[in-house]
């Protein structure tokens, strides 16, 4: 029997939402508002613990039944807590295991695993307990003290093309990001001015622009453009998998040397699965490929690096858990692969929880992806980890480090319950740019 370490006495899970602009992808427009569920944790030694995870009643559900797997047990036996929940965790009958490798957004519930936030919080506490910060309980512990990140660039649309949806206007702040960051981005010389105005504040020197929304060829542009602006920058873009491999091939062979990697170029075709569409890429083009769709669990990857799909695998703590995303990350670094973090949108301790784990992946990890910047200033934290210089910062205290601010945390619910569905939809937006829009993996959201 365990004895010593405190015990959870209370388990909450609370959903949230936040605001984000006209973001464009392949599938479709991001709406106004985009959700997220959040953990808290209490021990009895009066520790809270924090964790965020993906938005949406699936995955609150899922949350909610953990309780009585968590409250109760002592925060040292966190491992059996994650191994019961695992365990009691059965597949929805609308699961078909197909994952994101077309990027229906409809899966992304699947390959979440929900009770990352749970092993979030648990370890946050562990280290308040330990008087460590977290990223010293994982993995071979910490390996730097602030983590090289990227500017996420997007096309943005204009938002007075959809005027009854609520976009936030901040054409009148005072920061030149946050002005920019709502308005229509769709041209190479509107992203270039994106990563200037992000270099500015952030000090970013690697960008990755979201493609799948223009033709693939017009989106290369974009890429030429920032190479130009920043000589010395690693640029890398990322279509999920729009592009057809010889669309694919031909446009990215002219861009080596110019990209520093593609992520998830081509996806499933001609009765060929995307492991093996994208080691057929990888054979034909001299760069680097990463991906957050095509190995997203230890089967998946098995049969992408039996395959040789890849050379960097995002290994988003939110689908493989932070063991998982760390222990992948030990994995590459032995086998001469690189390790880096897939993002979706997300508040600051997703961000937080991304600085420890990223601290604790050895070796050289790619510049890791983060929306932040999107929300940056809808804080739900006192502390945030700021992005300096182009790296974001390890909290040193104990834990991950940082407080919540229950303030914020009640008013980002209070906005989550007037929302008239939870679960996120890129096509709603999407049709009040191309009335009866509808997604489909192989064509670009512009191109119809
Ligand atoms: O935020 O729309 C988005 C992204 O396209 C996201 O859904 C992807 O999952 O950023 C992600 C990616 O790298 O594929
Ligand atoms: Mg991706």
């Amino acid at each position: 029997m365990e004895k010593g370490t405190p015990v959870v006495t209370e388990m909450k899970v609370i959903p949230v939402a936040g605001r984000d602009s006209m973001l464009m992808t392949l599938s479709g427009a991001h709406a106004p508002f985009f959700t997220r569920n959040l953990v808290i944790l209490k021990d009895s030694a009066g520790h809270t613990g924090i964790g965020e995870i993906h938005g949406g009643d699936y995955t609150c559900a899922a949350l909610e039944s953990c309780i009585p797997l968590v409250e109760g047990k002592p925060i040292g036996t966190y491992r059996s807590i994650l191994d019961s929940i695992h365990k009691a965790s059965t597949r929805a009958p609308e699961d078909d295991g197909e994952g994101i490798q077309t990027l229906d957004i409809s899966k992304l519930k699947f390959v979440v695993k929900a009770e990352w936030a749970i092993e979030c919080a648990l370890l946050d506490l562990l280290g308040q307990y330990m008087d460590l910060p977290m990223c010293q309980l994982l993995g071979n512990g910490k390996q730097r003290d602030k983590v090289e990140t990227l500017g996420y660039l997007f096309y943005v649309s204009d938002k007075s093309k959809a005027e009854a949806l609520p976009y936030l206007d901040e054409s009148d702040s005072s920061d030149p990001w946050f002005r920019l960051r709502r308005q229509e981005m769709l041209t190479p010389e509107r992203i270039v001015e994106q990563a200037q105005v992000l270099h500015e504040k952030y000090g970013f020197r690697n960008f990755k622009l979201k493609g799948g929304v223009l033709p693939g060829a017009e989106e290369l542009e974009s890429i030429q453009a920032l190479k130009k602006a920043f000589p010395n920058g690693r640029i890398n873009i990322d279509p999920n998998g729009a592009w057809g491999l010889e669309e694919a091939i031909r446009i990215c062979k002219p861009m080596e040397g110019i990209l520093t990697y593609v992520e998830d170029p081509c996806g499933p075709e001609a009765g060929y699965s995307s492991r093996e569409i994208m080691a057929e890429f990888k054979n034909a083009v001299n760069l680097p490929v990463a991906t957050n769709m095509i190995a997203t669990d230890w089967r998946q990857f098995y049969h992408a690096a039996a395959q040789k799909s890849v050379d960097i695998v995002l290994a988003d703590p939110h689908f493989w858990g932070f063991d998982g995303s760390v222990r992948m990350a030990q994995l590459l670094n032995d086998w001469g692969l690189t390790w880096g973090s897939h993002s979706n949108n997300h508040f600051d301790i997703t961000l937080t929880a991304f600085a420890h784990v990223a601290a604790a992946a050895p070796g050289t990890p790619t510049a890791l992806d983060t929306h932040w910047i999107w929300q940056d200033g809808q804080n739900l934290l006192k502390d945030t980890p700021q992005i300096k210089d182009g790296y974001l910062e390890v909290p040193d205290k104990p834990g991950m480090g940082v407080t919540i601010d229950m303030e914020k945390v009640a008013e980002a619910n209070a906005l989550y319950q007037k929302l008239p569905s939870h679960d996120r939809d890129d096509a709603m937006a999407m049709q009040y740019l191309i009335p009866n829009w509808k997604y489909d993996s192989k064509k670009p959201c512009l191109v119809r």
